[in-house]
């Protein structure tokens, strides 16, 4: 049988996994969105669910001072005597920092920050109970990966953190994973960069501190300088299945057209792991993947198929959901009114760094569609409500509910870096009307209909390539948000979305 690559779609890089009897549990990087650390789970490694989040409460996840791909770096996500661990990075507030549960379904603890310096954390738990927390950081001998033992119950420093390993010449030696197979400690890292030049290398040594001596067939993955559909292959995590076979995780990007671009961010990949006579684990084809694989001896099972539309009619979110920054209460409710998803826009905008009433969910196809059934009566000029396919504060479109001078209106518009205008606008009289994002690999059309209009009418375009990671920057993908703001004061009308659908082409 064969699988297909990406395994989790769209904005999911840094991928963790680690496996608890024959369950498996995957983390990935969440950034700028709240709740932070989207928790996945599989029998088979190919088809995941998505159980939540790990950090839920504020208490585990300031991220009011984060910038756009700011916040929430690389995870990694390790089981210890029934115990579960995820290790991270708040860049924007703390630094590394740890939560344990014993139930990854449940609630995780409060943060234990350890001071140590650096991004992308691993935890490593030695036979003999030594805990090594090890990172990529900026130390005594300059950027590589560093390395310093704690106490996992206080989180307490042990020893200073020493230099293990620069990697093999790579830009930003990063993502390290410490594994002990036989009699060898692994340090397996990424290099690179995250972008086109990224690959995946290891080296070995007897014990975990080092020296470590590298692999001489590094990289044992990149798609650096192929002419390949997934490029930026790295940032990976080894797993053993309960018959022995290794497979890895990893991130890795599709991007299109000339220059390439993508837009749907960095997502998480799986591949076989075959060892060399010699004891050196090599990645996928001989370090390059496809994104059809033989899935060997895994045993397949069906995924978790999330319907095509979300009613709003429980009384929490749904998995998929993430807001921006914060989920204060003030800026939505699931209750104000019974089965409806409720925002009241604040006075701030979504071309700003904040934390806007927005409740989004990541593009996961290239084909793909997004609709919501929007009732909003605006009162004042500048309330607004409506969809925005969004990668940052700076780049994004929207379709939305309006009223300017005193006019209700559907509006269109597009922000691309400095360029910012309405496209296009109508008068609207309905109460309500549904909202439509309509994507191909290379455009969005963005469409309204409503009760007396079945057919969508399309009433504005943009090119995906104008919000891909190359022109917007960051580290995130885009999502599709339902959305309310007040433009420059708090809202006093609510906007209640009814449902909404999202529905894949492929
Ligand atoms: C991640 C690091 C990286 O922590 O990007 O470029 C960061 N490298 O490994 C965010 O995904």
């Amino acid at each position: 049988m064969n699988y297909r690559n990406p395994v989790i779609s769209g904005f999911h890089p840094d991928p963790s996994v680690c496996r608890y009897g024959e369950d498996y549990y995957l983390v990935t990087s969440s950034f700028e969105y709240y709740p932070g650390v989207p928790l996945f789970h599989s029998k088979d490694l190919v088809n995941w669910t998505q159980l939540g989040h790990v950090l839920t409460r504020p208490e585990q996840l300031d991220l009011s001072r984060a910038p756009s791909s700011g916040g929430i770096f690389a995870p990694t996500i390790r089981e210890r005597n029934g115990t579960f661990y995820m290790v991270t990075t708040n860049i924007s507030a703390g630094g590394n920092f740890f939560v344990h549960t014993d139930d990854p379904r449940g609630s995780w603890s409060d943060p234990i920050f350890v001071d140590h310096p650096g991004i992308d954390p691993d935890l490593f738990f030695d036979e003999d109970g030594t805990v090594y927390f090890t990172s990529s950081a900026h130390g005594d001998q300059g950027q590589g990966i560093y390395q310093s033992r704690i106490d996992i119950n206080t989180g307490k420093r042990l020893s200073e953190p020493a230099f293990l390993w620069t990697g093999t010449g790579g830009q930003y030696p990063e993502a390290p994973h410490i594994y002990r197979i036989g009699s060898w400690y692994y340090l397996m890292i990424a290099e690179g960069g995250t972008e086109y030049g990224h690959m995946e290398t290891i080296a070995r040594s007897e014990r975990p501190e080092g020296p470590f001596e590298p692999c001489p067939l590094n990289p044992i993955l990149t798609h650096r300088s192929l002419l390949k559909e997934i490029h930026a292959t790295g940032h990976a995590d080894l797993v053993q299945t309960p018959d022995g076979d290794w497979w890895a995780v990893f991130l890795a990007i599709r991007p299109h057209g000339y220059p390439k671009r993508h837009h749907l961010g960095r997502e998480t990949f799986l591949a076989p792991v075959t060892w060399t006579e010699d004891g050196w684990p090599i990645i996928g084809d001989n370090g390059t993947v496809s994104e059809t694989m033989s899935a060997g001896k895994l045993p397949l099972q069906e995924g978790g198929v999330i319907p095509v539309r979300d009613d709003f009619d429980g009384s929490t979110l749904a998995p998929c959901w993430s807001f921006m920054r914060s989920s204060d209460a003030e800026k939505w409710s699931l209750s104000e009114r019974a089965g409806s998803l409720t925002l009241r826009g604040s006075a701030g905008t979504l071309n700003e760094v904040g934390a806007p009433a927005f409740v989004g969910r990541r593009q996961q196809h290239f084909d793909c569609s997004a609709s919501a059934h929007l009732t909003f009566a605006p009162q004042r000029d500048g309330e607004e409500a409506g969809l925005t396919v969004y990668m940052n504060e700076r780049f994004h479109y929207d379709i939305a509910v309006t009223r300017i001078a005193g006019e209700r209106k559907i509006i269109f518009r597009r922000r691309i870096g400095s360029l910012w205008k309405v496209e296009n606008e109508a008068p609207w009289s309905g109460d309500s009307v549904i909202l439509t994002v309509l994507a191909d690999k290379g455009r969005y059309a963005f469409g309204i209909s409503s009760a007396a209009l079945e057919v969508p009418f399309w009433f504005g375009y943009g090119e995906t390539s104008l919000l891909s990671t190359e022109v917007a920057g960051g580290f995130t993908g885009v999502m599709i948000a339902m959305y309310a703001t007040g433009n420059g004061s708090r809202s006093e009308t609510p906007a209640h979305f009814d449902w909404f659908d999202y529905e894949a082409a492929e």
